[in-house]
């Protein structure tokens, strides 16, 4: 599937203008993005990035590395996802970046996710669903997401997040509702960011192939 990333990755560049502060995400096929990126850093003005190792590869390319807070909006963010569905809306988090990625993606005009086709699915969830909380709370959201959805939250052990946080990943959903599920799971106190992204879906989906699908 690495060939595949790394078409999607390829493609993703089509969508980059001179000029451009570039919002990157984070995983392996983004890392094939930020190559592609680095052959034309003379052409843009930077990138906000979301993880500390999008960044380490970005510095590494001799990309400057904006903050969110003072590039404002953005006009394109690039990412992956563990899952997507025909509605464009996506599953990510395996790569413990959910909550910056969300917020890069809120901030920008036009989300490109890029995937390998085994990311396809019609139904969001056979990936565990990633949620980050803040670590004393972690066994009460686990207790109030099984109550809510009967799914099975597992803590990925040893993993912090950029933020400090834990990160529970719930198994055996099948979410018909990802708007619903993503709004009810987010008011969970304790709940930092659920990896659902439904309340604001990829705007454009490359599956990595020969030729890339745009769709
Ligand atoms: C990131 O991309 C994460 O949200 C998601 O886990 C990851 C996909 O990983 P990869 O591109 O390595 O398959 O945005």
């Amino acid at each position: 599937m690495t060939e595949a990333k790394r078409l999607a990755a390829e493609k993703a560049i089509d969508y980059v203008e001179d000029g451009m502060i570039v919002g990157v995400g984070t995983g392996s096929t983004v890392a094939y993005f930020i190559d592609a990126l680095a052959r034309m850093r003379d052409r843009i003005a930077g990138a906000v990035s979301s993880s500390d190792q999008s960044t380490q590869r970005l510095r590494a390319h001799g990309i400057e590395v904006m903050e969110l807070n003072a590039t404002g909006s953005l006009a394109l963010y690039v990412d992956g996802a563990d899952e997507c569905d025909p509605h464009k809306r996506l599953i990510k988090g395996g790569g413990a970046a959910l909550t910056r990625e969300k917020i890069i993606a809120e901030a920008s005009k036009r989300f490109v996710c890029i995937v390998d086709p085994a990311k396809r699915v019609d139904v969001l969830g056979k990936f565990p669903l990633p949620v980050e909380v803040i670590p004393m709370a972690r066994s009460l959201v686990a207790r109030e997401i099984v109550a809510m959805t009967g799914g099975q939250p597992v803590w990925r052990d040893g993993v912090v997040t950029d933020n400090g946080n834990w990160i529970l990943d719930v198994h055996g959903l099948s979410i018909v509702d990802p708007l619903g599920l993503e709004r009810d799971l987010s008011q969970v106190p304790g709940v930092v960011c659920v990896g659902l992204f439904a309340r604001r879906p990829a705007d454009v989906v490359i599956v990595g192939g020969e030729p890339p699908l745009v769709l």
